[in-house]
């Protein structure tokens, strides 16, 4: 029995808001969670300690199947996105602890690797094409072998995935949200010569991604994926809410493009029906907002019997202990597809130090025991917490849309 006799949240600001959850065993390891949902942070961090904590304490540390049913039954009130969350940081840091007293990195854990590395996308935009393609050219340079394209719309002032600072984007940006204008015409009509420039400029030997984020109806989505196919996307991501998975129907009726959805995902019963019924190519749920390394196994198995490949989130709002957590899951699962990589600011690596690294296209979560993330609590005790929102969105004659 490896008792657990601790567990605190810290919570620090280094540029961007992050929870973390460390658990301290009898022997003195120490195992690291992220718990952070971005917006909604402090809702976590109260879930964890006031109610998380208090059941751990005692507990062997190595049961970690048997801690996450025991979180996840024993709440009574299942599933959602701060339960999930809180779930996701306590079973993180228990593969954490696992992997420091066994002396090895948490992915010969779960099975060795079954890849040379993650193969990684990066996040391209710009205001308009050009400055895109000039980006996307940038990640092209480095090695990226898929890269993820977001432009400004003409006509419209401001839209999601487009950032003021083009390397890091932090769109949680507001002490209260910030409001922006959509129109899906003025969209529909922008994306199909993004695609067509990048091509152009970039070639066929890369991948191209692009994420609609929610704002499509599933009719307008089958018609952007159709008006995409010559350009062979790797995927069109979020095309629809998913709440009502059916949608997802009328979107394969009309269109070859792949799909990927999942990132606001937090269970297997999210993705069920889109999975069983092959609505789509790829998942997206990560490891933070799903129930930590453990439900997402599960959710990857079920997608491994119908060819769904994973794709999971990994914006700056994940911290470097989920990324590093999504990179031993994506070097172990046998039906990894992509790894979304947005970079963290050199404030937040300096609070974060990490194993992980970038080496032609594919990151590799290094080879120290347990997840290779650790926590500088000197530093993250000088960053605060800032209360800071996500955007929303109106149409154009003021109707509340989705960001
Ligand atoms: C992505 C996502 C993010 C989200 C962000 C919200 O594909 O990376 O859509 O950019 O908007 O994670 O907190
Ligand atoms: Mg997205």
């Amino acid at each position: 029995m490896t008792e657990i006799v601790s567990a605190r949240v810290i919570v620090t600001s280094p540029g961007r808001n992050f929870v973390t959850l460390l658990i301290e065993t009898k022997d003195g390891v120490t195992g690291i969670g992220d718990a952070t949902l971005n917006g909604r942070e402090l809702a976590v961090a109260s879930y964890l300690e006031d109610h998380v904590i208090p059941c751990l304490i005692g507990r062997d540390a190595h049961r970690i199947e048997d801690i996450w049913q025991y979180l996840y039954k024993g709440a009574y009130w299942r599933r959602g996105p701060v339960t999930m969350s809180a779930i996701a940081a306590v079973d993180m840091a228990l593969w954490d602890i696992k992997g420091k007293l066994a002396g090895l990195p948490v992915y010969q854990l779960l099975g060795g690797a079954s890849r040379e590395g993650c193969m990684v996308y990066g996040h391209a935009n710009g205001a308009d094409i050009s400055e895109t393609i000039e980006n996307a050219l940038r990640y092209h340079e480095q090695g990226y072998r898929a890269i993820r394209l977001q432009s400004g719309v003409p006509g419209l002032k401001a839209t999601y995935g487009v950032s003021k600072d083009r390397y890091f984007y932090e769109p949680a940006d507001a002490a209260l949200p910030t409001e922006s204008l959509w129109s899906t015409e003025k969209y529909l009509r922008s994306v199909p010569p993004l695609f067509e420039a990048a091509r152009e400029a970039l070639g066929w030997d890369v991948h191209l991604l692009h994420d609609v984020h929610h704002r499509l109806t599933p009719i307008e989505a089958g018609r952007l994926g159709k008006d995409l196919e010559p350009y062979r996307p790797f995927w069109l991501e979020d095309a629809t809410p998913a709440e009502n998975q059916a949608a997802f129907r009328l979107i394969r009726q009309h269109t070859t493009t792949p799909l990927a959805v999942g990132e606001i995902f937090n269970s297997i019963w999210d993705a069920k029906q889109l999975i069983e019924e092959q609505l789509i190519d790829y998942i997206r749920a990560t490891v933070v907002h799903a129930g930590g390394i453990t439900h997402l196994r599960r959710i990857a198995s079920l997608a491994d019997l119908y060819q769904v490949r994973t794709g999971c989130h990994g914006a700056t709002d994940l911290s470097p202990v989920s990324m590093a957590a999504a990179l031993h899951f994506g070097i172990s699962v046998p039906n990894f597809g992509v790894q979304e990589y947005m970079r963290h600011t050199e404030e937040t690596d300096a609070v974060f130090p990490h194993a992980y690294r970038f080496e032609d296209g594919m990151m590799h979560p290094g080879d120290k025991p347990g997840l290779g993330v650790e926590i500088d609590e000197v530093l993250a005790a000088k960053h605060d917490y800032k209360r800071a929102y996500l955007p929303v969105a109106r149409l154009e004659d003021g109707t509340m849309f989705n960001w």
